[in-house]
This record gives structure tokens, C-alpha cells and sequence, in this order.
């Protein structure tokens, strides 16, 4: 059974993974009322994935016998200026669930809660993949600018970016 301390941890992360999924089901809805139809189908992926993050933890904690809490989310913001605010809002996002995931792995060592600790271990990594991949995608948006042919082309591959060609780039 988790302690008190780690099981609200833990419902606090879920309830922010699940902001994470609607955070950007509300940017694929602006991308797709927007002409931006890669982007959109790049976000409702992005989407799906943060509902299995939360998923995830959820099964942890009650096959931990202890209670996940599903949380009421506040609506997320679904008007943006240009791509690279989309972008810029997402890293940021991505940037604060790092955080939190830390933080997390701290109260755990301190708890001396191991389990908890090598199960979180795969969160590290994904948040390493995750920044990687918006900072990658921010670059690229910096340098097309205002150039609508340059969007065009970001938008058609942006689906293909994957973590694996973001970091290998970023070597380069
Ligand atoms: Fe992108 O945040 Fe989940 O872990």
C-alpha cells in the first residue's frame, strides 16, 4: 500500500497528465479549424498518449491498493495566436510535468518508497524525449518565421518528426 504523502503525489500527477491531454485535443481542434491538418493529427496522437500516461498511473495506484482520483480538469485554452505560440505553450507544458515528475521522484526517495521510484523511472526518460522533441520542433518553426510555403512544409511533416530524428538532429 503507498503512504498517504505519495498516493496524493501521485493523484496530482494524474490529474496533470490529464491536463496535458486536453490541453492538446484543445490545440488539435485550433489546428484543425485553422488549416493545419498535420499539426492537428500530430496533437490528437499527443493527446492520446498524455490519457495513457494518466492511465498508467492510475493502474499503479490502485493495484497498489491504495485510490486514484479522477480530477476535474479547468478548460484549457483554445485560441492561439500562430503555430509557434501552440508550440511554445506546449513546451512550456511539457517543461512543468518535468518538474513535477522530479519532484516526485525526490518525495519518493525521501520516502524510501523504491517501487514508486523505479516505477516513475520510465517517466524521466519520456520527459527527456518529450522536450527534446517540442525544442526540436520550436526550432524549426523560429527559423520558417512568417514564411507561409515554410509552414506549409512544417505542417505536412510534422507528423514524421519523430524523437529518434529530433535528437539526431540536435547532435548535428
Ligand atoms: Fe507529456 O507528459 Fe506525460 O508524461
Amino acid at each position: 500500500m503507498l503512504s498517504k504523502k505519495i498516493e496524493a503525489a501521485l493523484n496530482n500527477q494524474i490529474l496533470l497528465e490529464s491536463e496535458s491531454s486536453q490541453i492538446y485535443l484543445a490545440m488539435a481542434c485550433w489546428a484543425e479549424t485553422n488549416g493545419f491538418d498535420g499539426t492537428s493529427g500530430f496533437m490528437y496522437a499527443h493527446s492520446d498518449e498524455e490519457r495513457g500516461h494518466m492511465l498508467k498511473i492510475v493502474k499503479y495506484v490502485n493495484e497498489r491498493g491504495s485510490h486514484a482520483v479522477i480530477p476535474q480538469l479547468p478548460q484549457p485554452k483554445h485560441d492561439y495566436k500562430s503555430l509557434l505560440e501552440v508550440f511554445e505553450n506546449l513546451l512550456e507544458h511539457e517543461v512543468a510535468v518535468t518538474n513535477s515528475i522530479n519532484e516526485l521522484v525526490f518525495v519518493c526517495l525521501e520516502a524510501r518508497d523504491y517501487t514508486t521510484h523505479n516505477f516513475l523511472q520510465w517517466y524521466v526518460s519520456e520527459q527527456t524525449e518529450e522536450e527534446a522533441l517540442a525544442r526540436t520542433i520550436l526550432d524549426k518553426l523560429k527559423m520558417i518565421g512568417n514564411d507561409k510555403g515554410g509552414l506549409y512544409l512544417f505542417d505536412r511533416d510534422v507528423e514524421s518528426i519523430t524523437v529518434t530524428s529530433a535528437t539526431s538532429l540536435q547532435a548535428q
